[in-house]
């Protein structure tokens, strides 16, 4: 056991319980051409979080602990997706619709792919999710808890979407959650600073949040 330095109090570490979970860290999202862009968002911002959630995905191989990538994507077919979410805003492209990187947010598409700098090894988890949440619609939960895992260090993309919503499912479902400061990143600055405070306050009501080197040392210490 180690003790990691978090907010709004220390976060008691158990790494062998604990699975990293890096959300939707895909080209849909990052790159130019995808949905993230399509909904006239800035997509520059979310890469500066690259390095620091590529050091923790090195620090949990070398480990040999539990990794688990998530993917927002839906069937070909589009059965998973409801109206309620392709109608939403408005995008240039719509999910499902062709694009520079192939059809949006569409399981086995270029665009959907992990971005090649935390892409996925063999031994390693991956969720293919077509809601926000990572845990709905999907066996994530089953995968969990054959593996004994209790504690989940959050990162990845975006902050208030589809990290907060997982973190919001995970901790109803009983797990500690750590969100990880500077692995994780909005599309609106103020959204992800507002996250951070909210989930941390009234005594970490939906978990911890720290920086990706005190997780780093935790890791090392125990
Ligand atoms: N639009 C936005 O901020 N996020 C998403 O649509 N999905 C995820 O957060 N992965």
């Amino acid at each position: 056991m180690a003790v990691i330095a978090a907010k709004p109090f220390a976060f008691p570490f158990d790494k062998y319980k604990s699975a990293l979970v890096i959300i939707d860290m895909q080209r849909d999202f990052l790159e130019h051409g995808g949905f993230g862009e399509s909904l006239g968002n800035d997509v520059a911002r979310l890469g500066t979080i690259v390095p620091a959630v590529g050091r923790l995905l090195q620090a949990w191989r070398a480990l040999d602990l539990t990794i688990i990538h998530t993917m927002e994507c839906h069937r070909p077919d589009l059965s998973d997706l409801p109206a309620a979410k392709r109608d939403r805003g408005q995008p240039k492209l719509r999910i499902g619709e062709p694009g520079p990187m192939g059809r949006i947010l569409v399981a086995g598409e270029p665009g959907t792919e992990i971005i090649a700098a935390l892409a996925p090894r063999m031994n390693e988890i991956v969720i293919e999710k077509p809601g926000k949440g990572a845990f709905y619609a999907t066996n994530l939960g089953e995968i969990l808890k054959s593996r004994g895992i209790t504690q989940l260090i959050l990162v990845g993309v975006t902050t208030e979407v589809c990290v907060q919503t997982t973190m919001r499912e995970a901790n109803d479902r009983g797990y500690e959650c750590l969100l990880v400061e500077d692995g994780t990143e909005s599309y609106f600055p103020e959204f992800k600073a507002a996250t951070l405070e909210m989930v941390r306050a009234q005594g970490a009501i939906v978990g911890w949040t720290a920086l990706s080197n005190d997780i780093l040392q935790g890791l090392s210490d125990g």
